[in-house]
């Protein structure tokens, strides 16, 4: 979503009004043994602040095994390349202080290059030419910049079926990406190998096309993925620049070039999904798989962290990122990387490690004063609701 745009009007509107006390302590301790550890991420160099943070996912992926994180166009420094964090960096890491990533691994063009990589999707049009543009300009150049908003590792549909990393990109247009790691000495880059295009449905996008993909698990077989679409219905007539109502969670091929949608399990999974919105808003902004049957969407508005019974095509809520009796949200960060002027969080990104520790992310919007993501490790979640009872 698209941080600039955010206005003060909006944040109020969508946001439930409470200010939050001045507290802010790095670790809480509860009655339970939920136990929130917050950082500050930085970029390899330990200097730069890792900037407006859109999706995490913890993972191996040949030697490295650890959080992988995307910033999105609004990143500067940060965005177009991936952010790696080794497992043993998040061990070592003391809540309250800095985690410096580990690596920062850049996006490589295609290796047959772009006129037969276009070629070979499809033939181009004036969406790859934009791809191709914002791919091109690197995290240093001019003009816009890949706005992503999703990663996770999988398998493609295709030989060889390798674990890959998979990434979307969503403003003006909605993409997967799937890139191979290639290394070369010590160095690494993420080569991209394959696109596929997510059409929002006529009438599903704002005036500012920011309102696609946000989210990304893969479901565990080749070529299958979970995905989320942000809103595609404005919460407010008045309000056309971005959509917060109406989000959609999907299950979706990833072939010829293109993201097909099962549409019996999507649709009904969505109007689950649609059946729990409590507030005026709605949206979906990040996805992860947490076992074989279930999958964690993150509805960054509505301030709730939903899980998704994949067999029964069932969403419930779980936890409220704003219940003083739990998470708090807005009280543990209110100080946290810095003052916040908006009771809120916006949390894009939401993994989970081996352990069964959850990872969030936050992008924080105007009107803060700052840009760099805090980085959240949730210790022993509380439990999560039962899954329906086998029919
Ligand atoms: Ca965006
Ligand atoms: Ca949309």
């Amino acid at each position: 979503m698209n941080q600039e745009h955010f206005s003060y009007l909006l944040l109020f509107l969508v946001m439930l009004a409470g200010a939050a006390p001045g507290v802010a302590q790095t670790t809480t301790t509860r009655a339970s043994t939920l136990r929130m550890d917050l950082y500050r991420p930085k970029m390899p160099d330990g200097q730069r602040d890792i900037e407006q943070g859109s999706d995490l996912h913890y993972g191996r992926l040949g030697r490295r095994e650890g959080l992988w994180l995307v910033c999105d166009r609004n990143g500067g420094p940060c965005a177009n390349q991936v952010i790696f964090i080794s497992k043993s960096t998040l061990a070592a890491a003391r809540p309250g202080e800095m985690m410096v990533a580990t690596e920062s691994i850049p996006l490589a063009a295609p290796t047959e290059g772009w006129a037969a990589f276009t070629q070979r999707h499809g033939g181009g049009g004036d969406a790859m030419a934009e791809l191709r543009r914002q791919f091109e300009n690197g995290p240093r150049g001019e003009g816009p910049l890949l706005d992503l908003e999703a990663i996770t590792i999988g398998r493609s549909a295709t030989a060889p079926q390798d674990n890959r990393l998979f990434l979307t990109t969503e403003q003006p247009n909605s993409f997967v990406l799937e890139c191979v790691m290639t290394e070369s000495g010590a160095s690494a880059r993420a080569v991209l190998t394959a696109c596929y295009a997510y059409d929002e449905k006529e009438g599903t996008r704002g005036d500012d096309s920011n309102d696609g993909l946000e989210g990304i698990a893969w479901s565990g077989r080749p070529g299958e993925f979970f995905l989320v679409e942000e809103g595609t219905r404005a919460h407010d007539p008045s309000w056309t620049l971005l959509f917060f109502q109406r989000p959609r969670l999907m299950r979706c091929t990833l072939r010829d070039d293109r993201v097909i949608i099962d549409e019996a399990w999507s649709n009904a999974a969505t109007q689950s999904l649609w059946a729990l919105q409590t507030g005026k808003t709605h949206t979906l902004n990040s996805a992860a798989r947490l076992d074989e049957r279930t999958v964690l969407v993150a509805d960054r508005n509505g301030g709730w962290l939903y899980v998704a019974d994949v067999p029964s095509q069932t969403v419930r809520p779980w936890l409220n990122l704003y219940d003083k009796a739990s998470l708090d949200l807005r009280t543990r960060l209110a100080e946290f990387p810095a003052p916040r002027r908006m009771p809120y969080v916006s949390i894009e990104g939401i993994t989970q490690d081996p352990a069964g520790h959850l990872w969030l992310i936050d992008d924080p919007a105007m009107p803060e004063a700052f840009r760099a993501s805090c980085l959240i490790r949730m210790v022993h979640p509380p439990a999560r609701p039962a899954p329906p009872t086998a029919q």
